[in-house]
């Protein structure tokens, strides 16, 4: 555990060089306009990895141009759709290929431990793309039966050059789940990496024009959001704009799109949400899974379960059981073999995170255990147990976005899916029990966007992903994506002869 746990003194040295880091505009990688660069820091010490080209409203006009010129002139959307769907693919093979290079690349930027980048997220970002891959040459419209002498059918249109904004958390899957789609369906991109972690994406979108992507399909830019990001989210030439980051930002880029061209926009926001144990829980299974729940990928998932609800007939063993599980994590350089908890990402996040443990403390939470920052170099966090924790406080209604569980006593089921909903978030919900009637009066009660049932985290490609009220808008992932990339045209026609 973060008590033994060695080499926070002497971070491993990663084994892959960083090659890309200039823009990648119409299939070249490109110093920004302006030659300005700016840093990207190892989590593990604040040292800087590299510096990378730096993106601003100029850089973005010439990434829009080139992925407007490759929609209206190019060769992607006239493609056959099983032509794209094999450079897809192929790239889906690159990604499995290329592993070791990326994952490297995504914990060192990142801090995320190197194991689960290399076991958990590449196999699902290879995936996702084969995902879509497979769908490219599967939409298609309909014949409609409209009243009257009238022929009419559908066509589905991609929706043109497609704005991306992702967030640090997830780099490579949050670039897989946005780019994926809107291949697939024959649109160009403009991608926009956060600017702590734009190095993977670069390395990936090096792989995809390898795999057989025309020049200009796909540009990827680093680069800050109120300059590269906000000349996206209002650029007028800009068919769509797909976000994913805080609500706070959300909100912008919303009014962005509003008042440039009336962009669609879809949103994946923040969160906070609810996992309840209930009487009937077997707390052992209880304990783990709330544990991954919440502290999976250093508590840095817009899903991350929050708000620990625990009956009250099993929370005195429960709490006792999550303090000591809290107490056995393995925090330490994410390159190590059997790490959980890496570094979180900048000091920003880390000193915010510090800032909400001391304001759980001064509302009178009981802090279990944790709640210090490990070490003097980097940005290592306890790994921290809250008890006692009442929806007031902020703790209980804000994203921490860090390992901080909070755990939440509730006496019937009814008070706690009134707890549970009291929230302006609606992402995600974890539901521990075995009595079918009670999961199904959670699952239908809950106002969130995916309901785990005795499990947690379990994102499939095929799975519809996004949230209710403030957590966002539209769906990502499985065939609920496409609709979101596409446009819709009606075909009507008279006929002749109304008898055939
Ligand atoms: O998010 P931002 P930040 C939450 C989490 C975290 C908090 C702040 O609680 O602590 O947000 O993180 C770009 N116009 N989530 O500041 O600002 C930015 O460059 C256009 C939850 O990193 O939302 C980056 O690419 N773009 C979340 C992206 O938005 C702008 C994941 C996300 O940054 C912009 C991350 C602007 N004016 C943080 N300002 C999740 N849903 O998983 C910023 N950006």
């Amino acid at each position: 555990n973060y008590t033994t746990a060695a080499a926070f003194e002497n971070p491993i040295t990663p084994s892959v060089k960083v090659n890309y880091t200039q823009l990648l505009i119409n299939g070249n990688f490109v110093d920004s306009a302006s030659g300005r660069t700016f840093p990207t820091h190892d989590p593990r010490t604040g040292d800087v990895i590299a510096h990378v080209a730096e993106a601003d409203a100029e850089d973005i006009n010439r990434a829009v141009s080139a992925a407007r010129k490759a929609f209206d002139e190019g060769t992607w959307p006239k493609m056959t759709a099983y032509e794209r769907s094999r450079v897809l693919f192929r790239f889906a093979d690159l990604l499995d290929k290329h592993t070791e290079e990326l994952a490297t690349l995504e914990t060192w930027d990142n801090g995320k431990p190197y194991e689960q980048a290399a076991k958990v997220e590449l196999p699902m970002i290879s995936r996702i793309i084969r995902y879509y891959a497979g769908w490219a040459d599967k939409i298609h419209g309909l014949t409609v039966p409209a009243d009257g002498p009238h022929h009419v059918q559908t066509i589905h249109e991609p929706i043109g050059v497609a704005g991306q904004i992702i967030p640090w958390n997830f780099p490579l899957l949050m670039f897989a789940w946005k780019i994926g789609p809107a291949l697939a369906c024959g649109n160009t991109i403009v991608l926009k990496t956060a600017e702590q972690t734009p190095l993977s994406a670069l390395y990936a979108a090096k792989l995809i024009h390898e795999a057989g992507l025309p020049p200009g399909v796909l540009n990827v830019v680093s680069g800050f959001g109120p300059t590269a990001g906000a000349a996206l989210a209002s650029h007028m030439e800009v068919d769509k704009l797909a976000f994913t980051g805080s609500t706070q930002t959300g909100k912008i880029v919303l009014e962005l799109a509003a008042k440039s061209n009336l962009k669609p926009v879809t949103l994946e926001l923040g969160g906070k949400s609810p996992f309840i144990v209930c009487k009937d829980a077997d707390v052992d299974k209880a304990v783990e899974l709330a544990h991954f729940a919440l502290f999976f990928n250093q508590g840095q998932c817009c899903c991350a379960g929050s708000r620990t609800y625990v009956h009250e007939s099993v929370y005195d063993e429960f709490l006792e059981k999550a303090k000591t599980r809290a107490l056995k994590r393995s925090v330490g350089d994410p390159f190590l073999a059997g790490i959980e908890q890496g570094p979180q990402i900048d000091s920003e996040q880390f000193e915010k995170i510090l800032r909400y443990i001391r304001s759980g403390v001064e509302s009178g939470a009981t802090l279990e255990t944790g709640g210090e920052r490990i070490g003097d170099k980097g940005y290592y966090i306890q790994p921290t147990v809250f008890s006692n924790v009442k929806e007031d406080m902020l703790i209980a209604k804000d994203e921490i976005f860090g390992p901080v569980q909070s755990v939440l006593k509730f006496k019937d089921i009814d008070e706690v899916i009134g707890r549970a909903n009291a929230t302006s978030y609606g992402l995600a919900a974890g539901v521990f029990t075995h009595d079918l009637d009670t999961a199904n009066t959670l699952t239908r009660a809950l106002k969130v966007g995916t309901v785990w049932i005795n499990c947690y985290d379990v994102f499939d490609a095929a799975i519809p992903f996004g949230g209710y009220k403030m957590s966002g808008q539209g769906r990502e992932k499985g065939i609920h994506c496409l609709s979101n990339y596409l446009q819709v045209k009606a075909v009507v026609t008279p006929l002749k002869d109304p008898a055939w």
